[in-house]
């Protein structure tokens, strides 16, 4: 990885006679850009700061686990060779994407899990560089040969469920409109809107129209709806539909499966807002300032978060835990 990042910094990919490359792109949200790099050291969580790894039969904070620092380590390394956007730590997630659309990022994490939303960064590279694409890989391996990715299984696409009521009078009907949202028509249709209106279709690929991006726009007429609801696959019948499928298929591969517990503590709304912004300070931190010593600069972070209230949330779900075990 370290090499491919390299050549993206130094030899020109864009052809322009500059070294405008930003090889590793990321923003300031939270450490969600380096999800799997984390996961390559033995961190084997999506990045959410509610997540526990168990260990010896106790649960520990993720952002607290030691192995971290492996993943802080390379990123230093990344960092200090011009390999990670320089910026990363002032820049938004949306100042993020409009870099990445711009063509101007080699590579990103992100949630390919929303294969429509990603669409919209291709779309968007298009404009300017009509033969780029920007395609899913798998998670890169650290240096015991561990990865792994966050994901959930496609049926649970934004956690929601489809069911027909047992004493339904329109049971038949509703399995039809069922049938029809995973038609190659149905899934256009509630994938993307209305052709002409919403999407037109050019080189066989989908190019959205602007209001068809618009939150607002996509509840009010039921765009992605239904496509998020049954959760097929291959939603897309166009060229996009086999990266969205292999975006899938990366995630049932290496998908970490070992959750031990997502519930939120009651606990937390008190204290992990805190403890959100003392990790993704410290963590930002330990990575910028890479000629500091990471293990005294890891200490002081582990006793902020301590004397900030990062035992109780803890405490109270290793408690629910133990309590279904
Ligand atoms: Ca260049």
């Amino acid at each position: 990885m370290y090499d491919v990042l390299h050549r993206f910094a130094f030899e020109d990919p864009d052809g322009n006679g500059e070294a405008d490359t930003i090889a590793y792109g990321a923003s300031n949200l939270n450490m969600w850009s380096f999800d799997d790099i984390f996961a390559a050291f033995g961190h084997r969580f999506h990045w959410d700061y509610s997540n526990l790894i168990e260990q010896g039969g106790m649960l520990f904070h993720a952002p607290l686990h030691p192995e971290n620092k492996g993943a802080i380590r390379f990123l230093r390394k990344l960092y200090k060779d011009g390999l990670l956007d320089p910026e990363f730590a002032i820049t938004s997630g949306k100042q993020e994407r409009t870099k990445i659309s711009s063509g101007k990022v080699g590579f990103y994490h992100h949630n390919w899990r929303l294969a429509l939303e990603t669409h919209q960064v291709n779309q968007q590279l298009w404009e300017k560089h009509p033969d780029a694409l920007f395609v899913p890989i798998p998670p890169p391996k650290g240096p015991n040969g561990l990865r792994g990715c966050y994901a959930r299984p496609a049926t649970e696409l934004n956690s929601r469920l489809t069911a027909i009521g047992a004493k339904s009078e329109h049971a038949e009907k509703a399995k039809q409109f069922l049938d029809y949202t995973c038609s190659d028509e149905g899934n256009m249709l509630t994938s993307w809107g209305v052709e002409g209106r919403d999407y037109t279709i050019e080189n066989g690929r989908v190019m959205r129209k602007p209001q068809a991006t618009e939150l607002d726009y996509v509840t009010s007429v039921g765009i992605q709806e239904f496509s998020h609801i049954i959760a097929n696959p291959d939603p897309i019948a166009t060229d996009t539909g086999p990266i969205a499928q292999s975006a899938l298929d990366i995630g049932y591969k290496y998908g970490t499966k070992d959750l031990v517990l997502y519930s939120i503590a009651s606990s937390a709304k008190e204290y992990e807002a805190t403890l959100k912004d003392i990790i993704t300070e410290n963590y930002q931190r330990m990575i910028v300032e890479y000629d500091n010593d990471l293990d005294t600069m890891w200490d002081k972070f582990v006793d902020t978060y301590m004397k900030n209230g990062g035992t109780i949330p803890g405490k109270e779900k290793h408690d629910l835990w133990k309590s279904k075990q």
